[in-house]
């Protein structure tokens, strides 16, 4: 393990870094390259790339089987996943959804002529918080859209009795939450659909994927026309379409990457109690917790910065841990509400979100998954350890760095008049 006894073996200050290759949040999982490899070779003999490969199908099947889901449809991403849903469920006016979340929840609904209408969340679940969507709910709802953000499963049947009261339909961005599980049941048996993304940086990947999973027969099989244009069979356009296929090569990806899915979760699982027992203990950090009674695939360490009690802020600590190759990021700093076109949509929403404004100042997502050991979790502990316990002499040489730097840059800034140009008062009109 990498240790740091002086502040000026800091690379914020000078030093070498302490990792010559980053250390990434969201480092793809890749559970048997030569499986894989094997699976695309199988493609190209096949000749059948896309259009509902048999991977695909596989794909989809193991899926249900894995979460007891009637449907499983496969898609190029779950942004275009979420969108086709939408369309596919004829949502209109608003609905509401978190703020606190990746920017395509939201754009999803947009995109479809929806106005996403942002709902605060609850601090200790980072989830939608039920109690206040109900004040949010107007004649022009069609939709609560929860996420169950970091894979913990949002206050689903509180969500679901508002829904039912109010006659709106209730879906779950589940882009993080594959392999989890809410009172036993798998994410994705939930409302009425639910959507996953297989993405790169997400623990189990399909290269690019997603999948919109329900147990409703007439909307999955909507949702199969909507992502092939419309068609059933040759030359028939039944339906409204648009193409978001998943190909063979990413299902190819998906199925190997099952295969290692245990193994994924069991890595995730070490480094995060080991952050955990390393973290516990600095004053002003929190971990946030998961249920260990649930299924969870804890791909994501999320840790509060409590400034107060660290002595350093959020931000200062990332720049930190940058510097240090180390690259942990602000997920999902600044909310959707403060991006645009949203924030010139809802320039009142300044006030309404204050649990989301207080929680994207604070929040930092560490780096895990296969490519992270548990010696690097030491090393990334031991250095936000560090860091905390160090912090008031890190402010000092940082604030006198930055005095140094503001000092050079007006001087660089500064035009020294050439005294021929200068004319004085009395010389005006002369
Ligand atoms: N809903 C929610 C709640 C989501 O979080 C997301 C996606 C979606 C919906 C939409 O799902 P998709 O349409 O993507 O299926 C990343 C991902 O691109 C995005 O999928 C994810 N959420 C979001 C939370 O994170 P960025 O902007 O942080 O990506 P990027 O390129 O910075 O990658 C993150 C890190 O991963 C990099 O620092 C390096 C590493 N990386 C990345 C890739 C792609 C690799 O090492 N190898 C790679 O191949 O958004």
């Amino acid at each position: 393990m990498k240790e740091i006894t002086s502040i000026d073996q800091l690379a914020i200050f000078g030093h070498e870094p302490m990792y010559k290759e980053p250390l990434y949040v969201g480092r793809p999982n890749i559970g048997s390259q030569s499986g894989f490899i094997q699976r695309v070779n199988d493609i190209l003999e096949r000749r059948w790339l896309t259009n509902n490969g048999p991977y695909v199908v596989e794909f989809e099947n193991k899926i249900c089987n894995m979460i007891g889901v009637r449907h499983c449809v496969a898609v190029c991403n779950a942004t275009i996943g979420l969108e086709i849903l939408f369309r596919a469920l004829e949502l209109t006016g608003e609905v509401i959804l978190p703020s606190f979340t990746f920017i395509a929840t939201a754009h999803a609904l947009r995109n479809q002529d929806v106005t996403p209408v942002f709902c605060d969340i609850d601090p200790k679940t980072h989830n939608i918080d039920p109690e206040k969507v109900v004040p949010l709910i107007t004649r022009k709802t069609s939709a609560i859209l929860g996420v169950h953000v970091w894979g913990n499963a949002c206050e689903i049947s509180n969500l679901d009795e508002i829904a039912k009261l109010y006659q709106v339909k209730l879906l779950f961005d589940a882009a993080h939450a594959f392999g989890c599980s809410h009172h036993g049941s798998m994410i994705g048996t939930f409302g009425d659909a639910e959507v996953f993304s297989f993405h790169a940086t997400k623990y189990l990947n399909s290269i690019e994927g997603g999948a919109i999973v329900t147990n409703n027969d007439e909307l999955a099989e909507k949702l199969r026309l909507m992502r092939n244009f419309g068609f059933s069979g040759y030359d028939n356009v039944v339906h409204l379409g648009t193409n978001a296929k998943m190909t063979e090569m990413s299902a190819a990806m998906g199925i190997t990457n099952l295969e290692f899915a245990h193994d994924f979760i069991s890595v995730n699982f070490q480094n995060y109690h080991l952050y955990r027992e390393s973290l516990e203990s600095i004053p002003g950090i929190r971990i946030l917790a998961y249920d260990e009674k649930e299924h969870n695939n804890y791909h994501y360490v999320i840790i509060e910065i409590d400034d107060s009690r660290a002595g350093i802020d959020r931000d200062t600590l990332m720049k930190i841990l940058h510097a240090e190759n180390i690259i942990a990021r602000r997920y999902f700093y600044p909310g959707c509400h403060r991006m645009e076109p949203y924030r010139s949509m809802y320039p009142n929403f300044d006030q309404s979100l204050p649990e989301t404004d207080g929680l994207v100042k604070k929040v930092m997502s560490l780096p895990n998954g296969t490519s992270i050991t548990p010696n690097d979790v030491k090393t990334v502990s031991s250095l936000i350890g560090f860091a905390i316990r160090n912090a008031a002499e890190i402010r000092v040489k940082l604030l006198e760095r930055e005095k140094k730097l503001t000092y050079q840059s007006n001087l660089d800034r500064y035009v020294f008049p050439n005294p021929t140009s200068i004319h004085y008062q009395d010389e005006v009109g002369v």
